[in-house]
């Protein structure tokens, strides 16, 4: 008997767009799972982060990636824009997100200008479509023409995701499937973890200071009582940071322990034990 040929499509496709556009929002919500967090906050994310769909059609790899900010002098930004451009090497699709509630300035047009060179298919998404104040529309629509198709979506509401899914498919490559179909991301468990703290420390920090933080996950360990224990730490640059994260009588790091714990529960299903300590750690962001 002939072997039945399947031509399944696999391939990678990177989201990318300047900071706080919904890149994280909109992977959460096409593999349908907290893969990434996501903040009001620019600079959320800070390592480019897989994303696994995979069905009938094939597998589309998602590549969330740090956006690109136009201050590019700190040591931070640097880190970041230099991890959005290895990002962009080796992949099969540009999915170029905007935000039309935000003019374009010169950080869009930066974030465009890296993208204009590259040869492989682009989507370019207009994500928020599910709010009603959005003054950048029709400038964002008329960039329409460097793109091969555009996309209208809301990665809060989820509508018209299938439509970008359905439009990456329609270009990938035919291909075997780079990982096994039921996985997610190619995050492991500890650093997904310490994502999550994150997140919360961000939530909470009032706006210059989310930046001077980073969260280091020791130990994760399931105990014979059935609570899984968790090791942690937030490194910040200077005592003052250290002190504002603590807060009066202990009582920031108190609730960033309990919001993650709330999440990690009602994810994992087993009590947590979260033992989170905050150090002054200068030199944290030589190890992104
Ligand atoms: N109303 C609305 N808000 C959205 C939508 N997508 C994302 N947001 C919000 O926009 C903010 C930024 O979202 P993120 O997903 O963290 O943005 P990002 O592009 O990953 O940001 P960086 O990681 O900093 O580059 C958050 O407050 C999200 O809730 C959307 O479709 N509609
Ligand atoms: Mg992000």
């Amino acid at each position: 008997m002939p072997v039945e040929k399947t031509n399944k499509k696999s391939g990678f496709a990177v989201l990318i767009g300047r900071s706080n556009v919904g890149k994280s929002t909109l992977l959460n919500a096409l593999i349908g799972s907290k893969i990434a967090i996501t903040t009001p906050k620019p600079q959320t994310t800070r390592k480019p982060v897989q994303g696994i769909f995979s069905d009938s059609r094939g597998q589309i790899v998602f590549v969330d990636t740090p956006g690109v900010f136009k201050d590019m002098r700190d040591p931070l930004s640097k880190k970041l824009l230099q991890s959005v451009k290895e990002s962009l090497k080796d992949i099969d699709m540009i999915v170029y997100v905007m935000d039309p509630t935000r003019a374009i300035g010169a950080e869009e047009k930066y974030a465009l200008s890296m993208v204009d060179p590259l040869t492989q298919p682009k989507i370019l998404v207009i994500n928020k479509m599910d709010l009603t104040q959005k003054p950048a529309l029709e400038d964002d629509r008329a960039l329409a023409d460097r793109f091969d198709q555009t996309i209208e979506l809301s990665a809060r509401t989820g509508k018209s995701i299938h439509e970008l899914i359905q439009a990456i498919f329609d270009r990938l490559p035919e291909g075997e499937p780079y990982y096994p179909p039921g996985q997610l991301t190619n995050m492991p468990n500890e650093e997904w973890l310490a994502e999550l703290i994150r997140e919360k420390l961000f939530l909470r920090l009032r706006q210059e200071i989310p930046y001077t933080v980073h969260v280091v996950v020791d130990g994760v360990e399931r105990r014979e009582n059935g609570v899984v224990y968790i090791a942690a730490r937030i490194l910040t640059n200077a005592e003052r940071y250290k002190r504002i994260i603590i807060g009066a009588g202990g009582r920031g790091i108190k609730e960033i322990g309990q919001s993650t714990r709330r999440e990690l529960e009602s994810v994992m299903d087993v009590p947590i034990y979260l033992d989170l300590n905050v150090e002054t750690e200068p030199h944290w962001i030589s190890s992104l």
